[in-house]
């Protein structure tokens, strides 16, 4: 019998659906602060397989997740690319920004097989220990990445989104190198062990109409079909968080086996939107979550009866938030094990 996020992933409605978490190995965990405070830093973490394999871990082993999710982040790919990063402390990522043509070239794509390689061990070692939880590997989409790597740290982006106007040579070469970059990484994590990937467009909903399609879609489409024809049979999850009524569009053009939808869509319309066998993943908010009682019970009901009878996995509309009680997570994995 396969594995039941695969089995959706396929196109079956598996009832109750599995469940995992995005952000599931984080900071809400005690065991996961004990293991961070013993790293150097975050990238150092990323990048030592006996601690990315324990912290990948922790949460399976808690909560009896579905799905384990390579501890990484998706800065690792401009890490990988020789540009430079640093997480300051308490303030999330720096890199030093690149904002044009020279800039590219000052990056080292022959370089991205050394760096990963410590990515690809922790993947290698996790595939026999996940038991029946399905071993996720995942990567930013180009656009969300791009705008790490133009603005230098995270916020609105300004910088990068102007400048994808502004200088469309710049940016459909930055776009086109990473959407090269991400396959061979994506395909890299499947050759390791991965069983399924996910494609992670954070900030997708910051764009316009035009762009989105330039800048999400066709990108996406790119990366699926390449990995399809590379690697038939492993199924893709793409989340292109806030992308509104862009849903359908995004599913359609990217051929992908599973949409991850945001905690602003409404589920019964994501399913008109995205219909079977095409599955869902989502969408309970962080912050009913971290605030657990009835508020999460009714949100969580509601999500349920909603996706009941398709393909879908349960998970949030993003990440824990680092203030959830450990608790709450096991009471929220409770109710939905229920159906
Ligand atoms: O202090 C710490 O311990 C670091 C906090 C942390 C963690 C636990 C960061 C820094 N990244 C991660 C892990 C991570 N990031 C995972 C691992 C697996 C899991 O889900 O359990 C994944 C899938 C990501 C993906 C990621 N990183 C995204 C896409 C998903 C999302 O949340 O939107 C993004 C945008 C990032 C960038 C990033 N990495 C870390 C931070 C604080 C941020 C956000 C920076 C910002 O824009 O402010």
């Amino acid at each position: 019998m396969a594995k039941t996020l695969l089995r959706v992933l396929a196109g079956e409605a598996v009832w109750p659906p599995p469940v995992w978490l995005m952000r599931q190995a984080g900071r809400y965990l005690p065991e996961y602060r004990q293991v961070r405070a013993g790293a150097k830093d975050f990238v150092e973490l990323c990048l030592t397989p006996d601690l990315a394999v324990e912290v990948t871990l922790q949460p399976l082993r808690r909560y009896g997740m579905d799905a384990a999710i390579l501890f990484s982040d998706i800065l690792m790919l401009p890490y990988a690319l020789g540009q430079g990063l640093r997480f300051a402390e308490g303030e999330g990522p720096r890199l030093p920004p690149i904002r044009d043509v020279a800039g590219l070239a000052a990056l080292d794509p022959a370089g991205v097989p050394g760096r990963i390689a410590p990515i690809l061990e922790t993947l290698r070692r996790l595939r026999p220990l996940v038991g029946e939880a399905t071993l996720i590997g995942f990567a930013g989409a180009p656009f969300t990445v791009a705008c790490y790597m133009v603005e230098g740290e995270g916020g609105e982006f300004p910088t990068a989104r102007t400048l994808a106007y502004r200088d469309p040579v710049f940016f459909r070469r930055l776009i086109d190198l990473l959407t090269t970059a991400t396959i061979d990484y994506l395909a890299a994590q499947i050759e390791a062990g991965a069983e399924a990937v996910m494609l992670f467009d954070s900030w997708a909903g910051l764009l316009a109409p035009l762009p989105f399609r330039r800048w999400v879609i066709e990108p996406a489409a790119r990366i699926a079909t390449e990995l399809r024809r590379r690697h038939p049979g492993v199924p893709m999850i793409g989340f292109p968080r806030l992308a509104g009524l862009q849903l359908g569009a995004y599913a359609a053009a990217t051929g992908v086996q599973g949409v991850g939808i945001d905690t602003a869509v409404e589920p019964g319309l994501a399913s008109q939107a995205v219909p079977p066998p095409t599955a869902l993943q989502g969408n309970l908010d962080p912050l009913a979550l971290l605030a657990g009682g009835e508020a999460m019970q009714e949100a969580t009901a509601s999500i349920l009866a909603a996706m009941r009878g398709r393909p879908f996995v349960f998970n949030l509309g993003h990440g824990v938030l680092p203030p959830t009680d450990p608790e709450t997570v096991a009471t929220l994995l409770r109710q939905v094990r229920a159906g």
